[in-house]
């Protein structure tokens, strides 16, 4: 923004409606689903618990706010038969509108992961979880498409129990591998946290260690950053920027936090966090911005599921937009010049735009709701899926003991 408000070059609507054009967001199917705390599950009336009420909700975010065209699937949880269920896949992509996204192996529940997956001493669960990971790699083949997305809950709770040094050639193994089962139209993403499950240490800790992972994989792996997967403080706009300038940024999970691994829902905390990470995928010319994968993966417990999606959604088209009126020849300069107050009031400038009415106007433009949240409201859905799915969400465990 110039002193009288204007963006020099493209009008502020032009630009904004330019990077809402550009602008995709994935959402995960296990954000429809009853979910709880480590205390216990809340059900709700409306939660999915079947592969189709989560491609029917999704459908419904996708309706309203024609941003989030693909679903991301979890293995165990979608797809219990694993590639058998790929027509059934077929057959919901079909009806609802929205597409198959990201592959999400799962290597944290069975029994057998208690003490590591592909990380395990035991080079039998070693073999298991790495079969299960080439199984993802064929379920993302058989289905187009494009990630097959990898978190680990490997590590140990106390000091000396198991060998750090041996479980990183373990995963380059099994992480190389599983690279070389990829097709040609088919990516790698490594997701890093420094803890939780695990207490002591965590085989995949921080971006260092995904980073060096996916190099040693091979060139269809990426790092992916899961904004609730750092240590309070940390700046995780300069490790987008490092991530940009190596071009291994694969994609993003998005939530917001205040304490730890919260996953409550988009910039509900910290919206700034958001606009600051956007702001330097903008500024970057590397070329693995075009190959950014934008996802939601929260877990929010008292929300309703659809609800908190699409207002995640649109959360996350609004901060793209402040990020997009930067002016960012105009912030170079001052950043030149070491104009301290003048380049941060340029950049937080940005950030203070109501973008608001622009948004709408884009959705309009777009033959869109004007309004998701209220028009998701004035459709009926969550109430009707709250009459179709309660008795049998009422029937659903909710207690860990
Ligand atoms: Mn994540």
């Amino acid at each position: 923004m110039s002193k009288d408000g204007s963006v020099s070059g493209a009008s502020a609507t032009e630009r904004v409606f330019a990077a809402l054009d550009g602008f995709r967001i994935e959402v995960p199917s296990w954000g429809f689903a009853n979910t709880g705390t480590r205390f216990g599950k809340f059900s709700q009336a409306a939660a999915a618990t079947t592969l189709e009420e989560k491609f029917a909700d999704a459908g419904e975010v996708n309706r309203l706010t024609g941003a989030s065209p693909t679903v991301a699937l979890h293995v165990l949880w979608d797809l219990p038969n694993g590639k058998g269920d790929v027509p059934e896949l077929q057959r919901l992509e079909k009806k609802y509108g929205v597409k198959s996204g990201s592959i999400n192996p799962n290597l944290f529940q069975a029994q057998e992961y208690k003490y590591g997956s592909i990380a395990h001493p035991s080079a039998e669960i070693r073999g298991n979880a790495l079969a299960h990971l080439l199984d993802s790699v064929e379920i993302g083949r058989a289905l187009g498409s494009k990630d097959v997305s990898i978190w680990l809950a490997d590590g140990s709770n106390y000091p000396g129990t198991q060998s750090m040094g041996k479980r990183i050639k373990w995963l380059e193994d099994a992480l190389a591998a599983t690279h070389a089962a990829l097709g040609d139209e088919q990516r790698m993403l490594i997701e890093y946290k420094p803890f939780e499950p695990a207490f002591y240490h965590t085989d995949i800790a921080d971006w260092g260690m995904a980073l060096s992972l996916a190099r040693s994989a091979g060139p269809k792996a990426r790092v992916l950053v899961d904004t609730g997967h750092h240590l309070q403080g940390c700046n995780i706009e300069q490790i987008v920027t490092w991530l940009l300038h190596l071009n291994a940024l694969g994609g993003f999970h998005f939530n917001d936090r205040k304490y730890a691994d919260d996953d409550l829902t988009l910039g509900s905390i910290d919206p700034y966090q958001l606009f600051r990470i956007f702001h330097e995928i903008l500024s970057s010319d590397s070329p693995s911005v075009a190959g950014i994968a934008y996802m939601i993966d929260q877990s929010h417990n008292l929300k309703g599921k659809v609800e908190a999606m699409v207002q995640s959604v649109v959360t996350a088209q609004e901060l793209f937009a402040k990020a997009a009126l930067v002016d960012r020849e105009r912030l170079a300069k001052l950043q030149q010049s070491c104009s301290l107050v003048e380049a941060e009031e340029a950049f937080r400038g940005a950030f203070w735009i109501d973008v608001r009415p622009m948004v709408k106007e884009w959705r309009e433009a777009r033959k869109l709701p004007a309004e998701p949240l209220a028009e998701l409201k004035a459709s009926g859905y969550v109430e009707a899926i709250g009459k179709e799915r309660g008795a049998k969400n009422a029937k659903s465990v909710s207690s860990y003991a």
